[in-house]
Order: C-alpha cells, then sequence, then structure tokens
C-alpha cells in the first residue's frame, strides 16, 4: 500500500527504444539506443520519477523468415536464439530496461488481434490490392518516385515489383491532424531538421498503408482471415501499448500511457511520427509527448553491415574493456541527431584519456592520500581560500547544466560538464600540492580542508555519473566509505560527507598500451571482414533450390513457344515492359520487370517460352496474361528460347 501511495505521488515517466529485428546478433550501432534510454531512465529514476523503461525485439515478417529458412530451423527457433542473444546483452550492459517485449509473445498476438478490430470498427480498415515495389530487407513498400537508381531509397539494395490482396489502414483520414500535430507542437519531433521533413512529406499527400501480407504467414493472423497476416508496422508500433496491457489489462497503461519519449533511429522516424500518432488517432488514444530521432553510427562511411563484416560487437568490446567504458564512450562521443563515425581509436583515446587518465587516476590518487595522511578518515574541512571556493562553486555548477542537457538528450555535452569538473579536482590537487601540506604540520587544517575538498568532488562526482556509470559510480562510493543511496539532489550540496572511512579498491580503469590495442582490434576486424567475404562468396554460388513438386504439380504448367511481336516502355513504371507476344493463333499482352536488362527493341522477333496458363494480373494498370521466362543468375537476366514454331509446348 505504502509503495502504491509513494508512486501515486511521483510524476512518471514512460521511455521506449524500438523493437530491434533478432535477424542476426545486434551490433554496437543497436546498443546506442538502448544506451541512451538507460541512461535518461537512470536519469529519471534519480529525480524522482516513477519510470517505466520498456525495449524488446520484432520478431515477424518475410525477412526472419527467410533468415530462418536459410539457417533450416522455423522461425520460431531462429528468434528464440538470437533474442536469447540480445537479452543477455542487455544483461552484461546493465540495462536498467523495466519490461521486455517480444511481438510473439502471446500477450502481444493477441492484444494486436484487438486492435486490429478496433480499427475494424471506427471504418478506419477496408480491404484493397496492393502493389508497389518491395524491399525485402526495410519490409518497405515504395512507390516508383520514392526508388533511387531502381532501388531501396533507405539501404539501396535492390526492390521486387509486388502486388497481393491487403488490409489498408485509411491513414490519409488522419493527415490533417497529423500535419497540425508536427506544425503546432514542436517539441512533438526532434531534432527540427527531422521534424521540417516530416512536415513535407506529409504535405504531399498520405496514402492509405497496407497493413496486411498475404504471401507469407510469419506473422499475427488477421482476425477472421486465416489467409492473412498482419504485416509488421501495426504489429511492431503497437507493442508500445500491449506492453502496458492495452486494451484489457488497463492499471500499467493508465499509469503510464502516453509515453513521453519515443527514442528511434532517424530512418524509422517516419513511422513513429505520422504512422504511430495516426494509428492512435484512430483508437482515440493519447499521443507520445516526443519522439527524439538520432542519428547512426557509421564505420567506413557507411551503415554497418552484417554481409561486409564491419559490424562491431558490444560483446567483444565488453569483454575487453568493461560495460562502463564502453557507456561512457558511446554516451561521450556522439552528439544527439547526428550522425558519428566509430573508430577503433576514438574509442581507446577516450577511454585512456578520459577514463584512466582523468577520472581513474583523481579517485585513486585521493584515496590514496586520505588513507596516507589521515589514517583513511575523510577529514573536516577547516580552512577555505580562493582556490578551495573556486573548486567548490564548479562541483556545484554541474548539476544544473546536466539538468539542461539531458532535457535535450545531450549526453555528451553532460558528461563534458562533468569533467568540467573532474579536471578541476585533478587541477587542484597539483595546485594545493597535498604532499608538501603533509610536510608542515602548521598546514595540518589546510590539509584537511584539501583533502576533504577532494572527498567532496568525488563524492559529487559519484551522484552525476549515476545515469551512465553507474557501477563506477558505485565504485566510488565504495571507495569513499559512503553510503549507496543518494538521490539527485545530493549532488547540489557540497558538505555532506559523516564519518567516513575510505577503501581503497583497484583501479577504475586501467591505463592501456593503445599502439598494442589498437593492432590486436585491427586484427579481429579483418578475421571478420575475411569470414564474411567468404561467406558471401559461397552464397554466391549457393544454388538454393525451392521445395520439392510432384510431377503432377510440374504438369500444370503450360510452357509454350511465343514470338515477340512488339515491345514498349510500361506507361507507368519505369522497370516494366509491355510485350505483345504470339502464341499460335493467339496474340496476348504480357507484362515483365526487365526494363533495367533489355531495351523493347531488343527483344522484337526473338522467340520466347511463356508460362502460358498463369492466371492474368494488373501490373500498374496495363494486363499480363502469362509469364516470360528468364535465366537469373543474380546480376542480369537472360531470355529463354526455344528453335521451334511459336505455339509449341515445352516440356
Ligand atoms: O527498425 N547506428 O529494427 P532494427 C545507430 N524493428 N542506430 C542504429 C544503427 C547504427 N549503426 N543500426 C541500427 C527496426 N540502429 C524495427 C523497429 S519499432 C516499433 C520497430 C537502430 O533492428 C535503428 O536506427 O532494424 C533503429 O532505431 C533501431 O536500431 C532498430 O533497428
Amino acid at each position: 500500500m505504502a509503495e502504491t501511495a509513494e508512486r501515486e505521488n511521483k510524476k512518471k515517466f514512460y521511455i521506449c527504444t524500438p523493437i530491434y529485428y533478432p535477424s542476426s546478433n545486434l551490433h554496437i550501432g543497436h546498443t546506442y539506443c538502448t544506451v541512451m534510454a538507460d541512461a535518461m531512465a537512470r536519469f529519471k529514476r534519480l529525480q524522482g520519477y516513477d519510470v517505466r523503461f520498456l525495449t524488446g525485439t520484432d520478431e515477424h515478417g518475410m525477412k526472419i523468415a527467410r533468415k530462418a529458412e536459410e539457417a533450416g530451423v522455423t522461425p520460431q527457433q531462429y528468434v528464440d536464439k538470437i533474442v536469447d542473444g540480445v537479452q543477455k546483452l542487455w544483461k552484461t550492459m546493465e540495462i536498467s530496461n523495466d519490461d521486455f517485449i517480444r511481438t510473439t509473445q502471446e500477450r502481444h498476438v493477441r492484444r494486436v488481434q484487438e486492435i486490429f478490430k478496433k480499427m475494424d470498427q471506427k471504418g478506419d480498415i477496408y480491404k484493397g490490392k496492393y502493389e508497389g515495389w518491395y524491399c525485402t530487407p526495410c519490409e518497405s513498400y515504395w512507390t516508383e518516385k520514392q526508388l533511387v537508381n531502381g532501388c531501396c531509397p533507405d539501404c539501396g539494395r535492390p526492390v521486387e515489383w509486388q502486388s497481393e490482396d491487403a488490409y489498408f489502414f485509411r491513414l490519409s483520414k488522419y493527415q490533417d491532424r497529423v500535419l497540425d500535430l508536427l506544425e503546432n507542437h514542436p517539441d512533438f519531433l526532434q531534432p527540427e531538421a527531422r521534424r521540417n521533413e516530416m512536415i513535407e512529406f506529409v504535405k504531399q499527400g498520405l496514402d492509405d498503408l497496407c497493413i496486411s501480407r498475404s504471401s507469407f504467414d510469419w506473422g499475427i493472423p488477421v482476425p477472421g482471415d486465416p489467409n492473412s497476416v498482419i504485416y509488421v508496422w501495426l504489429d511492431a508500433l503497437t507493442n508500445y501499448i500491449t506492453a502496458l496491457g492495452y486494451p484489457d489489462d488497463m492499471e500499467l497503461f493508465n499509469r503510464y500511457w502516453p509515453c513521453d519519449v519515443h527514442l528511434v533511429g532517424k530512418e524509422i522516424v517516419r513511422f513513429h511520427s505520422i504512422i504511430w500518432p495516426a494509428m492512435l488517432m484512430s483508437l482515440d488514444l493519447p499521443l507520445p509527448k516526443h519522439v527524439m530521432g538520432h542519428g547512426w553510427l557509421l564505420i567506413d562511411g557507411g551503415k554497418m553491415s552484417k554481409s561486409k563484416g564491419n559490424v562491431v560487437d558490444p560483446v567483444m568490446l565488453i569483454d575487453r574493456y568493461g560495460v562502463d567504458a564502453l557507456k561512457y564512450f558511446i554516451l561521450r562521443e556522439y552528439t544527439f541527431g547526428q550522425d558519428g563515425v566509430f573508430t577503433n581509436e576514438i574509442l581507446l583515446k577516450r577511454i585512456n584519456y578520459d577514463l584512466a587518465n582523468d577520472l581513474g587516476n583523481l579517485v585513486s590518487r585521493v584515496i590514496a592520500m586520505i588513507e596516507k595522511y589521515r589514517d583513511g578518515k575523510i577529514p573536516e574541512a577547516k580552512t577555505e581560500d580562493d582556490v578551495d571556493r573556486e573548486l567548490k562553486e564548479t562541483a556545484l555548477s554541474v548539476a544544473p547544466k546536466v539538468d539542461e542537457h539531458m532535457e535535450k538528450f545531450g549526453f555528451n555535452y553532460a558528461l563534458e560538464d562533468i569533467w568540467v569538473l573532474v579536471r578541476r579536482a585533478n587541477k587542484y590537487v597539483d595546485e594545493k600540492e597535498p604532499w608538501a601540506l603533509a610536510k608542515d604540520s602548521s598546514k595540518a587544517d589546510e590539509l584537511d580542508t584539501c583533502l576533504r575538498n577532494l572527498a567532496e568532488s568525488l563524492r559529487i562526482l559519484s551522484v552525476l555519473l549515476v545515469p551512465f556509470m553507474h557501477t563506477t559510480s558505485e565504485k566510488i562510493r565504495a571507495q569513499l566509505g559512503i553510503p549507496q543511496e543518494l538521490e539527485w539532489k545530493d549532488a547540489f550540496e557540497f558538505y555532506q560527507i559523516e564519518d567516513a572511512v575510505v577503501c581503497p579498491g583497484e583501479p577504475l580503469f586501467p591505463r592501456m598500451d593503445i599502439k598494442k590495442e589498437l593492432s590486436e582490434l585491427e586484427a579481429i576486424r579483418q578475421k571478420s571482414m575475411e569470414e564474411a567475404k567468404k561467406k558471401a562468396d559461397k552464397e554466391a554460388k549457393k544454388v538454393d533450390l525451392k521445395p520439392e513438386i510432384t510431377f503432377e504439380d510440374f504438369d500444370k504448367i503450360d510452357f509454350r513457344v511465343g514470338i515477340v511481336m512488339k515491345a514498349e516502355k510500361h506507361p507507368n513504371a519505369d522497370k516494366l515492359l509491355v510485350f505483345k507476344v504470339r502464341i499460335g493463333d493467339e496474340e496476348r499482352q504480357i507484362v515483365s520487370g526487365v526494363a533495367d536488362y533489355y531495351k523493347p527493341e531488343d527483344l522484337v522477333g526473338k522467340k520466347v517460352i511463356v508460362v502460358a496458363n498463369l492466371a492474368p494480373k494488373q501490373l500498374r494498370g496495363e494486363e499480363s496474361k502469362g509469364m516470360l521466362l528468364f535465366a537469373d543468375d543474380g546480376k542480369k537476366l537472360t531470355y529463354a528460347t526455344a528453335d521451334a514454331d511459336d505455339g509449341s509446348t515445352v516440356r
């Protein structure tokens, strides 16, 4: 009861990371987002908020199904293994999430279906046909205009034309309200540049959103239609409310919704600041307060990629340098909202200079001097001169600055200000020369003051560091011999230590030989790139056969020789050609996605092989009756042919 009452008096803070695709192990780019969310959650807890911090995994979709097939396991087995690794990673990194949602969990599946029904009852879902250029890795359909050089505008990979029966969400109905949200609530989406991009995007007009697929089955079934599964974005975005129990168990939901911060990478800002609010509007639910879009960690000038083997494995870095060193680096090095470059050298220098030299050295010096000159007992301050005053003022000036920076997710600026105190305290030691004071018994009071002021500075640093490196912060308090319980307001007061006896410990961050470390990290990287190349070469040669079929299956297909009488560009699609093909006494129209490989005139007069009994289909407004066969080696297409009269069967 007491706990409930206490919670009710607190202000709440709900923060969510995106749910990660467990298509392969997470890399340092993913930890970037989770580490920032963790720092913010810890900061808010320290300030007395009732915090809820959610992360999880987004486990459905074609991409995962394909990966599982390649690995020869079921999709569920595939994700279970990767998700186990994700959960272990967050545990190792001491991430303080309160819940971990998996989209394959029963609680989520059931609630997504309820949400689908609610939107349907509201009149916001209808059945139609979906056609478009589909990027499988990104699970996104794109219009012709959005493609860049014919490829996916997000990842640059080739796209395929797809068409299927599908359910649509009436996103267009919410266009004006979403535009109003973006234009008139400048705090909703940050940084500003992302907000402007999104406003432009909405102004160009929002198409209704396809929310189901019938071409694969690894997903949540559409209620009442077992042939369709709910498409990943409705399944994924709703995790933020299903994890709170919506719509059937409203206690957590009522306590924490609306979300205070959705922390997301820049490429998924669109989904969180346009589609997600529209879905919530359809459900008549309050909107999230903030969407914060962060940049990417780049390597070799691009995003990390498993296939290139240049992904940086956080587990390897933690094994070598420890969790807090990695967290510090991530939070100190990069500016929120901008892309940043990752190199081993930057990482090692940060650890050596900031942590080993500045912070680690300060702590071990101060503790050692208190041990040596005062038998470990932290003395009272007896005197005060300008240098003492300046140290005190610096120490007390940091927390208000950290408050300001944290409002804007300025983790690096907050740490920069904390290091002003670290450096000031080191300078204070050099200026005061406690070893000289210790030699002169008339300076005993000054020495007391000096040691006390340093101990208080360390205590304040230990409070300031809680959000960023809480284990280091605990170690500092343990070495000072002071209690672990603290509040954020303790960083605003100077003399607080009572009757403490220091307890010297291991150095917080041992110094490293940067050159040696660099060459070892480089060797690890080379090895991983070579392995990735070998794997890619092997994949390229691998013949991946489709599942076996019977003769009866094969015999259903009517292959015929045809002759191309006419060919022209498709009026509405750059990638398609429209052929008139004669098959014996019949001439028919066939549309093929081969415009990147053939000019229309290249195929006129050629004999081709046609699947003649394929059901007709509309491809961007043109009827296609049958299919032309092409050999595809992954780089180019070559038309299949036979030196026989048109109309001949092919068997
Ligand atoms: O997008 N640097 O999942 P995801 C910084 N399932 N951030 C990076 C990064 C890098 N190099 N690489 C990835 C999805 N990220 C969806 C989300 S939410 C309802 C559904 C970030 O695993 C990326 O920007 O592809 C994104 O915010 C997050 O990792 C998850 O990416």
